[in-house]
C-alpha cells in the first residue's frame, strides 16, 4: 500500500501547514479536514489522538495529531490541557508560574494516529528544551515564543525560521516517521498492540 494523498483532521492551521511541509518531503500530499475533534481526558497524547481518530466517521485515509507542551516542574502541565492553558493564562501565565525558577525544563510531545481502511498506526515525536524567561520571536504559534529547544542555539522556536523548527520539532519527528512508513508501504497487522485497531511505533 502506498498512499500519496491523505487527510488531516484539525482546526489548527499551523499544525496543518507544518505537517504538510514534512510529508511533502516523502511525496505525500496532505489535505485538510477542518473539524473540531472529540478529545478524551487522558495524560497520554497517543491515547488522545487514537480516540479522536476512532470516533471520526470519515471514509478517507486520515490522521489526527495530538500535541502539547509538558513542563517538568509542574508534572507535565499543561500537557493535555495545552489548548486550554493558552486560551486562559496564555504564555504570560506560564512565564509567571515559572517566575524566579531555575528548573525550567520542558518538552513538546506529538502523537500522530493514522488510519487507512482496516490499517492503523501511531507515531510519536518529542523535543526537549526549557522555558524562556520572556517571550521572544514572532514565528511559529502557541508556545513557540517561550520554548527554547536543547538542540538549538538558545533561540526560541518563535525566533527560528519554519525550516529550522522543522529540523528538530516534535511534530516533524512524528510526521517523518509516518512519511517513512507510507513510503515503505509497510503493512501493519490489524488490531496489533493497543486494542484500538491501531499499532504503535516507538518514540522519539
Ligand atoms: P486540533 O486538536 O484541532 O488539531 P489544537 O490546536 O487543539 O488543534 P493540539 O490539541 O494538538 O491542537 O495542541 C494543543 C495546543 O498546544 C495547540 O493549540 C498549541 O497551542 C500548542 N502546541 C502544539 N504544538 C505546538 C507547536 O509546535 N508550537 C507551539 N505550540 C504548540
Amino acid at each position: 500500500m502506498r498512499r500519496t494523498r491523505i487527510w488531516m483532521g484539525t482546526s489548527n492551521d499551523h499544525k496543518y501547514m507544518e505537517a504538510r511541509e514534512v510529508l511533502a518531503e516523502y511525496g505525500v500530499e496532505l489535505e485538510r479536514l477542518d473539524i473540531d475533534r472529540v478529545e478524551i481526558q487522558a495524560d497520554d497524547p497517543e491515547l488522545i489522538a487514537e480516540y479522536s481518530l476512532r470516533v471520526l466517521d470519515v471514509d478517507v485515509p486520515i490522521l489526527i495529531e495530538d500535541a502539547g507542551l509538558y513542563i517538568d516542574k509542574y508534572y507535565g502541565f499543561p500537557g493535555p490541557y495545552s489548548s486550554y492553558a493558552l486560551r486562559t493564562i496564555d504564555n504570560e501565565g506560564i512565564l509567571k508560574l515559572l517566575e524566579g525558577e531555575t528548573e525550567r525544563g520542558a518538552r513538546y510531545l506529538s502523537a500522530v494516529a493514522f488510519r487507512d481502511g482496516d490499517t492503523g498506526v501511531t507515531f510519536t515525536g518529542e523535543v526537549t528544551g526549557r522555558i524562556a524567561t520572556e517571550m521572544r520571536g514572532t514565528n511559529g504559534f502557541g508556545y513557540d515564543p517561550i520554548f527554547i529547544p536543547d538542540e538549538g542555539d538558545g533561540r526560541t522556536f518563535g525566533e527560528m525560521k519554519p525550516a529550522e523548527k522543522a529540523g528538530i520539532s516534535h511534530r516533524a519527528r512524528a510526521f517523518r516517521k509516518l512519511g517513512e512508513w507510507l513510503r515503505e508501504g509497510q503493512p501493519t497487522r490489524r488490531g496489533a498492540g493497543t486494542g484500538t485497531g491501531l499499532s504503535r511505533s516507538s518514540s522519539p
